[in-house]
């Protein structure tokens, strides 16, 4: 078994050491969380260092993202491409290592974070995109879509209002694979949280439909490994995991404290924490058997191996699924799409007369999701109003073990059964931008929604503006 303390410890000190180089940056969300990065990332996360994008991967999430060294850290040293001088750029303009998370620039990263809450609320995205998937595409001893979405996550997040629509929807979705833990230090950069964030957490998210698992010692990597395994056990619930940490953990007078949020330690308080850790290697070395504790690159190799495995079985036996299941996560249009489905619209809808753009828009969805399975609508409760849903979108419906409800579409002079791909997402529209992020961001779906034909606009607008 890994020395989990020393792992957790170099997630600590190049947390510590990036912050310092740089002269900017957030060192306390990496090191309170160092000890729930070791559980989950160095013994659940299923993932590839060599291959980032392999489609069944798990899903994660730094909701957080001011604690970016966290998540450079583990891809740094788990094996990703992203060598120590990346670390050493920390901050710097054109290094992969961006103040936050960046999809796009650093591999490994799944989506952006910053914005408190909108991590979280991807993640719900992620999650649902899982779940339709397997439901679409597995078949009896044919298991080619089976992974979670893991989000990391602090009390901002969950302070911003729209974490209360990403924790209503998951919960009403029954999304059991999402997993997120919680990094209940107590702290934000105000100072102690308790004057202005009394929110019973646990209580908040049971009403809301999820399953939640502690306060644990959010230090103690075997009570985090054996949490997350629970959690993994749900079958109709997200859960969340609440991990109590001291934010900036090891450092002898800045943990616990604000001053450990969004500031460099000092060299003399770096000096007394690695002292007080006993971590002895200088800034930016990490000895080689902490490397080879962290280092994924065999496991995740051996991972997507056993899955490849499975998908040729799939694709002997189910050709066309296979083929359209890799055609859908690479975000390929199906071949001919474009001359025929464009032609079609035109053709069926150029008329010398005025429609509403909200009627020109559905005539157009009409067409689109006729031919293309993988447009996934929705409406923020406006759905009368905006035409978001079509005859070939059914609304999605969940049953009470949390499963996809398959309902009836008309196919030419058929009905065929297929999952819904309506999304009533209720009056949660920035709810529903961000789920969106995260479902497209997933891969397997394009999605579509509107939020409100007036209300979002009215909303907006000063009264006097107002015609209606
Ligand atoms: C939407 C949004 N508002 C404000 C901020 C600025 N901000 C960054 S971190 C932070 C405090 C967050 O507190 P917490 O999540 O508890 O982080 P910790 O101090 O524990 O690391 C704030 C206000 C932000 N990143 N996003
Ligand atoms: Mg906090």
């Amino acid at each position: 078994m890994a020395n989990s303390q020393q792992m957790a410890n170099a997630i600590r000190a190049l947390a510590m050491d990036a912050v310092q180089q740089a002269n900017s940056g957030h060192p306390g969300a990496p090191m309170g969380m160092a000890d729930m990065a070791v559980a989950l990332w160095g013994r659940h996360l299923k993932h590839n260092p060599t291959h980032p994008n392999w489609a069944d991967r798990d899903r994660f999430v730094l909701s957080n993202g001011h604690a970016s060294m966290l998540l450079y850290s583990v891809l740094h040293l788990s094996g990703y491409d992203l060598p120590i001088e990346e670390l050493r750029n920390f901050r710097q303009l054109h290094s992969k290592t961006a103040g936050h998370p960046e999809h796009g620039i650093t591999p490994g990263v799944e989506t952006t974070t910053g914005p408190l809450g909108q991590g979280l609320t991807n993640a719900v995205g992620f999650a649902l995109a899982e779940k339709l998937l397997a439901k679409e595409f597995n078949r009896d001893g044919h298991t080619v879509v089976d992974h979670h979405t893991y989000v990391f996550l602090g009390d901002g997040c969950l302070m911003e209002g729209i974490s209360q629509e990403a924790i209503s929807l998951a919960g009403a979705w029954k999304l059991n694979k999402l997993i997120a833990l919680y990094d209940d230090n107590g702290i934000s950069i105000d100072g102690q949280v308790a004057p202005w964030f009394i929110d019973n957490t646990p209580e908040r998210m049971r009403a809301c439909g999820w399953n939640v698992i502690g306060p644990i010692d959010g230090h103690d990597a075997d009570a985090i490994d054996a949490a997350i395994a629970s959690a993994k056990t749900s079958t109709d619930k997200p859960t969340m995991i609440v991990c109590k940490t001291a934010i900036g953990k090891g450092s002898p007078n800045r943990a616990n404290t604000s001053k450990a949020h969004g500031e460099p330690l000092g060299a003399e308080e770096i000096g007394l924490t690695r002292a007080a850790l006993g971590w002895n290697s200088g800034a930016f070395e990490i000895p080689a058997d902490v490397y080879g504790d962290w280092d994924a690159k065999e496991t995740g190799k051996a991972a997507e191996a056993a899955w490849q495995k499975r998908f040729d079985a799939y694709a002997a036996a189910f050709p066309e699924l296979a083929s359209e299941f890799a055609r859908r996560m690479a975000g390929d249009l199906p071949r001919h799409f474009a001359q025929t489905a464009v032609d079609a619209v035109i053709a069926a809808h150029t008329k010398a007369e005025t429609v509403a753009s909200r009627k020109a828009s559905q005539l157009a969805l009409e067409t689109f999701t006729a031919k293309l399975p993988e447009l996934l609508g929705g409406s923020a409760d406006l759905t009368g109003s905006n035409l978001t849903n079509t005859k070939s979108t059914p609304a999605l419906r969940f049953d009470e073990n949390g499963d996809v409800v398959q309902a009836d579409m008309p196919l030419g002079d058929q009905t065929v059964k297929i999952g819904g791909r309506h999304i009533n997402y209720g009056v949660r529209e920035f709810g529903m931008a961000a789920v969106m992020n995260g479902i497209a961001l997933h891969g397997g779906f394009i999605p579509t929604a509107a939020p409100s034909s007036r209300s979002a606009t009215t909303a907006a607008m000063p009264s006097a503006w107002r015609r209606s």
